[in-house]
């Protein structure tokens, strides 16, 4: 009998011990991201380490990625509706929900990472990032670099102005903002998802694509592809989206942690892609495409004159592309 209690009792010891283990990871917050990026990307890369590791102790971070939880264009969303915590969005993706945003995703707008960052973390930033939060229910964390977009195309078709880019079937990303910047670089746009592009190249249903070249990288692009051509079209950014209702659950002490470690690991990030951008074109060059730059102002002032003469720059706020390009 006394066997019987004791077992019972060492028994319901390794249970007590057992079970108070999964209720605290139970206990933390579950912060799901969803991204189209494969996880080799920069961005995977620097959130997976420094931001997961700086909220460890109260919440886990688990990225999805390739698209494997939600398409890619649906995670706002998502978000918005309290089905997923996080992503990386775009100003692209944001301009489709709230039309101000749409003068972030005009070509040769912004100078570089430093005018981004600054652009993004002064009062300009303040206004956008509150316009998400009030319409959406979502909270940009942190600005980071995602990179300069460069075209990317097969074929030996020397590039040199935006008439050169004339029948050219140019991937881009499918919402109207990126669509419209296709036109804008004189090329015949068409829809398709990022996760889909190595398989459009490889068979001709796409003529080229335009990504930042850390990105043409990773994906492996250069491998169906033949040339890049220099336009430097866009010094492209994304934002660490978080969830509304998740942050007003979060105590004061967290909510620091929460923000403090987005804004270490989008440092971080465009520091790695501003590095490698730099060291990259050789790269390119060993794997036998011909990288070379365009008249790019050409491409600017084709650009920015069918921006100024679009619906787009209808939604722009009153002064705010003057307020742009007088941050220094
Ligand atoms: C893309 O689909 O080409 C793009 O580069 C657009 C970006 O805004 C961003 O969404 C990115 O894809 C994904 O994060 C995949 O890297």
């Amino acid at each position: 009998m006394k066997w019987f209690t004791n077992v019972t009792l060492a028994a319901v010891a390794v249970l007590a011990v057992g079970a108070a283990m999964p209720a605290l990871a139970q206990d933390k917050i579950k912060l799901r991201m969803s991204t189209p990026a494969s996880e080799t990307d920069f961005r995977s890369q620097g959130l997976a380490t420094i931001f997961a590791d700086g909220v460890k102790d109260f919440a886990v971070y688990e990225p999805h990625y390739n698209d494997s939880l939600f398409k890619q264009g649906t995670e706002l969303v998502a978000i918005a509706r309290g089905n997923l915590e996080m992503s990386i969005t775009s100003a692209q993706e944001l301009a489709k929900l709230i039309p101000d945003w749409s003068i972030f995703t005009a070509g040769y707008l912004m100078r570089d990472a430093d005018h981004q960052r600054k652009v993004f973390e002064g009062e300009i930033g303040e206004e956008m990032f509150k316009l998400a939060e009030d319409e959406l229910g979502v909270k940009l964390l942190s600005v980071m670099y995602f990179g300069t977009r460069q075209l990317n195309l097969r074929g030996d078709k020397k590039i040199m102005t935006p008439a050169d880019m004339a029948g050219i079937k140019l991937r881009m990303p499918g919402t109207d903002a990126w669509q419209f910047l296709g036109k804008a670089l004189g090329a015949n746009p068409t829809p398709m998802a990022f996760t889909e592009v190595y398989t459009g190249l490889q068979t001709g249903t796409i003529d080229g694509q335009d990504n930042p070249l850390p990105t043409d990288k990773d994906r492996k692009f250069y491998e169906v592809t033949d040339q890049i051509v220099l336009t430097g079209h866009l010094v492209d950014m994304n934002f660490l989206a978080f969830s509304k209702k998740v942050w007003d659950e979060l105590t004061p002490e967290q909510q620091e942690i929460v923000q403090a470690s987005a804004r270490k690991a989008s440092a971080e990030i465009t520091e790695k892609i501003l590095a490698n951008e730099a060291e990259i074109v050789d790269f390119f060059k060993k794997e036998g495409l011909q990288v070379y730059e365009p008249d790019v102002a050409a491409f600017r002032d084709h650009a920015q004159k069918m921006y100024l003469e679009s619906d787009f720059s209808k939604s722009w706020p009153d002064g705010l592309l003057d307020r742009v390009n007088a941050v220094k």
